[in-house]
C-alpha cells in the first residue's frame, strides 16, 4: 500500500470545501486505510482527505501516545454538535501541510461529534483534551479552513508568505533540472 502525498501551503486545493461522502462502500474504506497509513507515517496525530488532494468529508485521527495501544478513528461527513462554549483550551497546534510550524490556538475545551464510521455506521462521540483539539482542525481542513487563520493577519501572511518562497525556489530548481 503506498501512501498518498500531503498537500503543503500554498497549495489552493488546501482551501476548496470538501462534499460530503454519499456512502462508505469498499472504495472509500481502501481509500480510508491508505489515508491512515500516510498519517502514521507522517507522522501526524490527524489527517483530512483534502491534506491529500480528495475534497471528501473524510478524516483519519489516532492521539494515543506512544506507549499506548494504538487508536484509529475514522469520521466520514463529521459534524460538530455541541461546543463548550464556556470552557476553553489552547494547545500549540502543528499541520502536516503547513511543516515545522507550530502556534498556540484557542478552541472550546470540549465537543460533541455526529459522524459515520468505518462500517457506515452513525455515532456519536464526546471529546475533550487533545482529541477535541484535533477533531476541530481536522473539521476546519474539510471547510477550507487552517490552524493559521486563528492567528493575526500578520503572523498568518509572514507564513504564507514563507511557504510561498519556498514553494517558487522549489519550482525554479524542477525547471533548472529540465
Ligand atoms: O499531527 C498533527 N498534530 C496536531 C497537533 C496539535 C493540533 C492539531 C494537530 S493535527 C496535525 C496533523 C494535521 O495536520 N492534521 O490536519
Ligand atoms: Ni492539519
Amino acid at each position: 500500500m503506498t501512501n498518498l502525498d500531503i498537500l503543503t501551503l500554498p497549495d489552493p486545493v488546501l482551501r476548496q470545501k470538501s462534499a460530503m461522502v454519499e456512502r462508505v462502500d469498499d472504495d472509500a474504506r481502501r481509500f480510508m486505510d491508505r489515508m491512515l497509513a500516510t498519517m502514521y507515517d507522517a507522522p501526524g496525530i490527524g489527517l483530512a482527505a483534502i491534506q491529500v488532494g480528495e475534497p471528501r468529508r473524510i478524516i483519519t485521527m489516532d492521539v494515543a501516545r506512544e506507549e499506548e495501544p494504538k487508536n484509529p478513528l475514522f469520521l466520514v461527513n463529521p459534524e460538530i454538535i455541541w461546543t463548550s462554549d464556556d470552557e476553553r483550551s489552547t494547545y500549540e497546534e502543528g499541520c502536516l501541510s503547513i511543516p515545522d510550524y507550530y502556534a498556540e490556538v484557542e478552541r472550546p475545551a470540549k465537543v460533541r461529534v455526529r459522524y459515520v464510521d468505518y462500517d457506515g455506521k452513525a455515532q456519536e462521540m464526546e471529546a475533550d483534551g487533545l482529541l477535541a483539539t484535533c477533531v476541530q482542525h481536522e473539521i476546519d481542513h474539510l471547510n477550507g479552513v487552517l490552524f493559521i487563520d486563528y492567528l493575526s493577519k500578520l503572523k498568518r501572511d509572514l507564513v504564507v508568505r514563507k511557504f510561498t518562497k519556498a514553494a517558487r525556489e522549489r519550482e525554479r530548481e524542477r525547471q533548472h533540472r529540465f
